[in-house]
């Protein structure tokens, strides 16, 4: 009898433990003006989620980061009748863009130091957001800044828009430290026709991020997610966390 009550509460322990809960945030309405900038000083009415080894999930794809210095980061997120806004500021030692150009639209994002924004904008947690008949593309998809301005959408319903106000835009600076070590800005502002205007008669919408830390040149090194099912967090939209509009 002992035996099978311990068997029983292992078996339980287990399984709870199996899978980390989707995290959820909810989304304030914007209160002042976001000035794409890359400046993040119109940010501070905005809780900052922190993101780091401890918290955030590695992709399988790649390794993890060695500490917090190596790669972390925290991001917030608010909106207006317009748009979803989001900010990230990342920590990284090394700044390496060696795979794309400032300017490009359709830039190899996912080899350097940049930030990935999923959106899952009719929040049906799809398996696979790049299915073949692109049907979860009209509803979001992964829009990529790279820290020296690179962008792409190609993985979305609109390639190669960065820049346009009726799809998406937003801005990149960088900092570097006494250490020589980096922080990273980054500012998002994605029109609500990118993710088919579903979000807002909704009020919620699936969302994770991926930062990805190239330290080397060539390939990324790690890429870290917010919420995410490794390997491969960037496909599986039912493992992004959930967001939630203030009405
Ligand atoms: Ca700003
Ligand atoms: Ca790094
Ligand atoms: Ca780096
Ligand atoms: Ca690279």
């Amino acid at each position: 009898m002992y035996r099978l009550t311990l068997t029983l509460f292992f078996i339980f322990f287990l399984s709870a433990n199996a899978e980390k809960k989707r995290p959820a945030l909810t989304v304030l309405k914007l209160k002042g003006p976001i000035i794409l900038d890359g400046s993040l000083d119109d940010w501070q009415d905005v809780n900052f989620v922190e993101v780091n080894g401890g918290n955030g999930v590695f992709d399988g794809e790649s390794s993890k980061a060695e500490n917090d210095k190596d790669l972390s980061y925290k991001f917030a997120v608010c909106y207006d009748q317009k748009a979803l806004y989001v900010a990230v500021e990342v920590k990284d030692d090394k700044l390496v863009t060696d795979d794309t150009k400032a300017g490009e639209k359709a830039g190899k994002c996912w080899m350097d130091d940049a930030v990935e924004v999923f959106l899952d904008g009719n929040h049906n947690r799809a398996s696979n957001a790049r299915d073949k008949a692109k049907k979860e593309y009209q509803f979001g998809g992964e829009f990529s800044l790279t820290a020296n301005g690179a962008a792409t959408s190609n993985c979305t319903g609109w390639p190669k828009s960065f820049g346009d106000a009726k799809y998406w835009s937003g801005a990149v600076t960088r900092k570097q430290l006494k250490d020589g070590s980096w922080i990273v800005c980054y500012e998002y502002c994605l029109s609500w026709s990118v993710m088919g205007n579903k979000p807002l008669k909704k009020g919620s919408l699936g969302f994770t991020i991926g930062v990805q830390d190239d330290d080397n040149g060539g390939q990324r090194d790690h890429a870290l997610y917010w919420s995410g099912k490794s390997p491969s967090c960037w496909k599986d939209e039912s493992g992004w966390g959930d967001l939630h509009l203030q009405p």
